[in-house]
Parts: C-alpha cells; sequence; structure tokens
C-alpha cells in the first residue's frame, strides 16, 4: 500500500504534461518517451556527476572527546593549535575529491563562524583570541584549490533556548542566510535528520526536548536555498533534492532506484531505511542517494580511534557498494585537536584514490573491438567515454555484443544509463565466451548512472550484455571494461572465549605473518599456519604477504582471559555474548533486557566496559543510554558511569565506557533503561572491559 500515491501522481502528470508543451525536444533528438519518467534536474545531474566528495566534522566534539555535545561545553575548550583548512583541502584533491562538506554547526550548536545571532561560537574561544572564522578560512581554502564547499548547519540545536518552541525556527533562518551570503558559492547544504535528544538549551538541567514531525518552516528554509543559492543541493528535510542512503556504514543496495515515490509516502510494512537504501521502482520523483560514511567509525576525532582508521581495500569495497551501485560517496574525515587530518588518514586516503585510478587505468575496449547490437545506429555513442552521447535500443530488450578481436582479461565491467532520460533497465545478464560455450557470468538489476561490477578475473575474447527487463526502451551512455590489480586485503583476527585466536584472510594466494608485541609482522617473523591460544592482554599484528606484494596491516587489542566469564542468570545459552566475533548476537529478553550481570570468575582490574551492538545490517535491540555498576562480592555494586549512546541508532559501532579509575571487581552490571525503536530485547554482539 502506498500512500498518497495517487494523488500525487496525478499531480505529477500535470506538471510534466506542462514541461512536456514548453520543453519538447531533448538531447540528440531521439527521445519520444511514451511513458512517464522521473528525471534528475540540471543540478542533481552536476551533483551526481561529482561521484566522490568529503564531510569534515570538526567543532567543540573534537575537543571534548564526544559524537554529540550537549549544549552546554564551554567555547573556551575551542582551541585548535595549528588548524589549516588548506591541509584538509589538499588532501581531498589529491584523493579525487570534488567537493567538501563542513559541519558549520553541529547538535550541539556550537558555531565555527561568529554568527552575529548567538554567543556559542568561535567568537567567544581563545583560538585566534577570538578573531578566528573556520568558515572563511575554509571557503578561501576552497577557492585556492578550486574546490565546491558545502556546509552542514544541524536544524536540532541543544545549546539554544527557544529550540523546540516556533521561535527557533527565526533564529535558524537567519543563521542559513549568514551562511548562503557571506562565504561564496555553496555546493551542497546539509540539514541533519537527527533531533530532539537530550542537552541543556542554555539551562543548567539536562532534558529532552521533542519537537513534531511539523516544527520546522522547511519551506521556508528552502525558500531562502533558493534565493540565495540557487544551484545549491539542498539535503535533509522536507525539501530535499537528495536523499539519505539508510545508513551510515557506506552501502547502497544491489537494486538501487534514483526515484522514490513522495517522501513521506514510504510503503508501509517495510523498514523506512531499506526503502532509502533501494529506492522505488518507478518512483515519481527524482531523489537519488548520497552514502555518508566515516573513514573512522565515529564522525570526530578521537585518539582511542587512531588504529581503526578504515583500511584501503574497506574503503575501496564502500566505494564499489556506493558510487559502484549508483549512489554518490560522502566520505568523512576528522581534523584533530591542533586542527589537521591525522597522516594515517590522508594517506589512507590518498593510496585509496591511487588504487581506483590503477583499476580503471586502461579501458580494454579499443580500435580494435568490434560491436554488436539489435539496434546498430548510434552504438558508438555507448562506447565512447562520454556521458552527455548514448545508444538506444528500439525495443525494452537489447543486446550488445563486444568482440575483443583477441583474448583479454577482466575483472571489472561499468555500466552507465543515460540517466537524463530516466532510469530504466531493471534487470540484466552478463555473458562470456568461454570455450565454445556462452557463460552466465553475472546477473544484476539496476543500473542507473553508474554500475559498476566487480568479477574475478575472466578470460575471453566476447561478452554479451542482455537487458532482460526495462520499463521502457533503454538508453546507454557508456560501457568500459578494466582489468583491475589484485587488492590484498587485511586479514581478520579474531580470539574465542577459550584464548583461541584465529587470523583469517579473504586472500586465497599468499601467507599470513603476525606479530604478538606489538611491532609490525614482517616475512621472516612469525608465520600464521593455525589457531594458536593467547589467553592474555595482548596487541596481534597481522598481513597478507603474496611474493612482493603485501596487504595493510591488521590490528587487535585484547584484554584480559574470558575463559572464566558467565551471564548471572539460570538459563539460556550466552556464549555469543563472549566469543570474540562480531557477526554472532546474543539477544537478551525479559529482565535481561534491562540489567546484565557478569561473573568475571576471580577479581579483576578494569577502567572500563565496550559494548558492541548487533552489527547485522538491519541492526536490532540496540541500547540507547547506559548505567554500569561494578562490584566485588555480587551484593554491593557501585555505579561507575552513567550516560546516552550518541549517534548509536544510525552508527551503531563499538561503544568504550572509560571509568574515571581502575578499579579491581569480579561482577560488573550493564544496565538500560530504553532499547531503539522502543523494542523488547536487547543484542549484544560482544561485552568486554577495557584494561589499562
Ligand atoms: C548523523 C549525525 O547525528 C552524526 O553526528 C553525523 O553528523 C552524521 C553525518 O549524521 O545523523
Amino acid at each position: 500500500m502506498i500512500k498518497k500515491n495517487k494523488l500525487n501522481r496525478i499531480k505529477h502528470l500535470l506538471f510534466t504534461c506542462i514541461l512536456f508543451v514548453s520543453n519538447g525536444s531533448s538531447i540528440l533528438g531521439q527521445t519520444s518517451d511514451k511513458k512517464y519518467f522521473a528525471k534528475p534536474t540540471e543540478k542533481q545531474l552536476i551533483w551526481q556527476k561529482m561521484e566522490t566528495i568529503a564531510f569534515v566534522h570538526f567543532s567543540i566534539n573534537t575537543f571534548t572527546d564526544m559524537e554529540w555535545g550537549y549544549g552546554n561545553e564551554s567555547p573556551k575548550l575551542f582551541n585548535p593549535t595549528n588548524l589549516d583548512c588548506r591541509q584538509w583541502v589538499k588532501i581531498c584533491k589529491e584523493a579525487g575529491m570534488k567537493g567538501i562538506i563542513l559541519t558549520a554547526k553541529h547538535h550541539d550548536g556550537f558555531c565555527l563562524w561568529p554568527s552575529k545571532y548567538t554567543e556559542y561560537s568561535v567568537k567567544n574561544s581563545p583560538w585566534k583570541k577570538g578573531k578566528g572564522d573556520v568558515i572563511r578560512e575554509f571557503a578561501d581554502a576552497c577557492k585556492e584549490y578550486d574546490m565546491k564547499m558545502g556546509l552542514y548547519l544541524s536544524p536540532w540545536d541543544c545549546n539554544h533556548p527557544d529550540y523546540g518552541n516556533p521561535k527557533y525556527n527565526e533564529y535558524f533562518k537567519k543563521q542559513l542566510k549568514e551562511l548562503l551570503t557571506n562565504y561564496g558559492e555553496v555546493f551542497e547544504i546539509w540539514f541533519d535528520g537527527a533531533n530532539g535528544g537530550r542537552g541543556f538549551y542554555g539551562t543548567d538541567k539536562l532534558h529532552t526536548r521533542t519537537i513534531d514531525k511539523d516544527y520546522y518552516n522547511w519551506d521556508e528554509f528552502e525558500e531562502i536555498v533558493k534565493t540565495l543559492q540557487p544551484n545549491c543541493i539542498i539535503h535533509g528535510g522536507k525539501i530535499a533534492d537528495v536523499r539519505w542512503v539508510g545508513n551510515e556504514e557506506g552501502y547502497a543496495a544491489k537494486t538501487h532506484w534514483s526515484t522514490m515515490h513522495y517522501a513521506d509516502s514510504y510503503v508501509e510494512d517495510m523498514p523506512v531505511q531499506y526503502q532509502l537504501n533501494t529506492g522505488h521502482e518507478n518512483g515519481i520523483r527524482w531523489f537519488p542517494s548520497e552514502t555518508d560514511v566515516s573513514i573512522r567509525p565515529g564522525w570526530y576525532y578521537h585518539d582511542s580511534e587512531n588504529h581503526k582508521i578504515k583500511s584501503v581495500p574497506k574503503l575501496l569495497d564502500i566505494y564499489y557498494e556506493s558510487v559502484g551501485r549508483n549512489s554518490l560517496l560522502l566520505l568523512n574525515l576528522s581534523p584533530n585537536k591542533q586542527g589537521r587530518i591525522f597522516r594515517e588518514d590522508s594517506l589512507r586516503l590518498i593510496n585509496w584514490r591511487k588504487q581506483l585510478d590503477l583499476d580503471f587505468e586502461n579501458n580494454l575496449i579499443d580500435n580494435q573491438t568490434n560491436f554488436v547490437a539489435n539496434n546498430q545506429n548510434q552504438l558508438k555513442y555507448a562506447f565512447d567515454g562520454d556521458f552527455n552521447t548514448f545508444w538506444k535500443s528500439n525495443t525494452e530488450q537489447a543486446q550488445i555484443e563486444i568482440d575483443f578481436g583477441k583474448e583479454q582479461v577482466f575483472n571489472r565491467l561499468v555500466l552507465q544509463e543515460y540517466i537524463n532520460e530516466g532510469q530504466r533497465i531493471k534487470r540484466f545478464t552478463i555473458k562470456a565466451l568461454v570455450g565454445n560455450n556462452w557463460k552466465n557470468i553475472i546477473k544484476g538489476t539496476t543500473i542507473g548512472y553508474k554500475r559498476i561490477l566487480r568479477l574475478p578475473d575472466i578470460a575471453t575474447n566476447k561478452l554479451q550484455i542482455h537487458i532482460e527487463e526495462a520499463l521502457d526502451q533503454p538508453l546507454i551512455a557508456d560501457i568500459s571494461i578494466y582489468n583491475a590489480p589484485l587488492v590484498l586485503s587485511s586479514p581478520k583476527i579474531e580470539r574465542n572465549q577459550k584464548g583461541e585466536v584465529s587470523i583469517m584472510s579473504p586472500d586465497k594466494s599468499g601467507h599470513v605473518f603476525y606479530t604478538l608485541d606489538g611491532s609490525d609482522p614482517s616475512k621472516n617473523g612469525l608465520k600464521y599456519k593455525a589457531p594458536f591460544i593467547c589467553d592474555d592482554k595482548v596487541t596481534i599484528k597481522a598481513v597478507v604477504i603474496n611474493n612482493e606484494t603485501q596487504g595493510e596491516i591488521a590490528e587487535r587489542k585484547f584484554g584480559p582471559s574470558k575463559a572464566q566469564w558467565k551471564v548471572v542468570r539460570q538459563k539460556g545459552d550466552f556464549s555469543k555474548l563472549f566469543d570474540g566475533l562480531s557477526e554472532t548476537t546474543w539477544i537478551a529478553k525479559g529482565d535481561d533486557v534491562k540489567s546484565i550481570v557478569v561473573d568475571f570468575g576471580s577479581k579483576i582490574n578494569i577502567s572500563g566496559l565496550t559494548y558492541l551492538p548487533d552489527q547485522s545490517r538491519g541492526n536490532i535491540g540496540i541500547a540507547l543510554d547506559f548505567q554500569i555498576q561494578v562490584s566485588r562480592n555480587g551484593k554491593h555494586w557501585k555505579t561507575m558511569a552513567e550516560g546516552e549512546f550518541s549517534n548509536i541508532r544510525n552508527n551503531p559501532i563499538l561503544q568504550e565506557i572509560g571509568f574515571k579509575r581502575n578499579s579491581k571487581v569480579r561482577f560488573i552490571k550493564f544496565i538500560t533503561k530504553t532499547v531503539a525503536d522502543g523494542q523488547n530485547a536487547l543484542a549484544i554482539a560482544e561485552l568486554d572491559v577495557l584494561s589499562k
């Protein structure tokens, strides 16, 4: 059942009829669509072609080691010792990013520019004696490097006393005008969807302010953006030009439509995040997706995450599962307290781009290649490397055969639809001639602006693309084929409850080498053959080496042995809680949802607790808040920490809860009051302790 759909369709049809009358012909004069299609606007097209852009999260959270501030953090804390926006932009430029979006104001309300309308900004910080303006420096740096500038302005504001009252909208509009007037061209404005959580809101008490769904004056915000920055793309809110991809892990679904029905008319009984991840086939609105993900587990810089920066192979996966699935990638960087991007993050980012350049260095389609299709007319436009020209099939099903004229080995196939006239293809199969037989290589669904198929090495003279189903005659803008070099993944290090360590590599070729003393592994060190026991506090590093090629080093730190750990309760199998595997999840029900007591078997020295929420796609039972108590005897308890997990719903990463001081205890209690979406189940992939 689709709400409002019929009415919207009629409205839209009327709208397109008007458009059609006033704007009859299209590029190359070829298309005379008998069917209705949602189509991108000029600015959506320009945006889509940017493909990879960067996010920068930098604010007061950088200095408080938080992900979501409460709005009462002193502006005096904001004091970068060596801020250099040019360094950010230069790194992004080298990494092939086409634009950068900076958090001008995050949920805590702190402004990176000296806004006239609040005291909660850089003007009351010690940085540059209150005379600085980060947005100005960022805008200048973007101009210098010819980089497009975007800004993030959080509607949710935990500092503002009026937040929750209609008056706040006026404040927000004034800030929006300041940002869109004073700093030059803005290519994208990001209105984050999070809102209404705990904050101080100008009082001396932490409390919740809920807002109803019509709280923000979206139409007026849109008017401001359209008037001041007509080319600016809007992310978020009711007036958005582009949609969130539905997760913060960095992937779009394999079936991925750039169209959706109206933003507030999702299909009932289907998770909204899933719908955002796939889009709606034949949706009446062009609403392409943006995949936002951070290079680190969190969005802001934390010293404790310096060894958790995503590896190049992981970043490549993210690229192939976002840009390669018809989405746009928005990859986040987190400058540190100095105001600089940490060296390791920038190396990963630049090496990621170098690898992508290698993957797509040589198009195997050249002057020697021949093509045959169900319609030969203008077929060359599908292979000319130009997105603006296209081949049109004369039927809804289409076949294209590519004859290299000699044997070629390939493992990447890039397909692009000419989306100016809508997204049409629904189902396709790729076949290759192996020996004398045509072999199915892969079956797929949508293509859209870009679909990149990552395949095992295939040696063939000829291949065929069969488009089996489409909403109308397919329009192909470009096809290219590559043989990308091998990239070794980093191995996965795991330790089970018995203390057995296994180090797995997805690459069959090559060997794994490791160390147990924190040093970098090499060919001359320990070679991994089979699982081994290492039941103590340890740092393990491992790498895959294949002849002269070496992958990236993986690192894992383990705390004290968990061999004797138990959950204090009568029945049930809780081994999944301590098995060291992020893929397995223990689901607590009944009383355990609220409070879990772990018995370590003997007293151990701990400095905190770590909680890994369920990691499955569509994760369930996520704790939103916590209280941690410890005990020596299981009778007398002491509270060591309490609070809420920031942004855990959208980004369910490992949560580390540090205590103010170390404690030698035998029992620990993890208490939660609220589970996301009001679920009556708490799902935990792993519980562990911190030990300094
Ligand atoms: C989320 C926010 O709550 C995070 O802090 C971050 O800014 C991310 C990009 O969007 O919804």
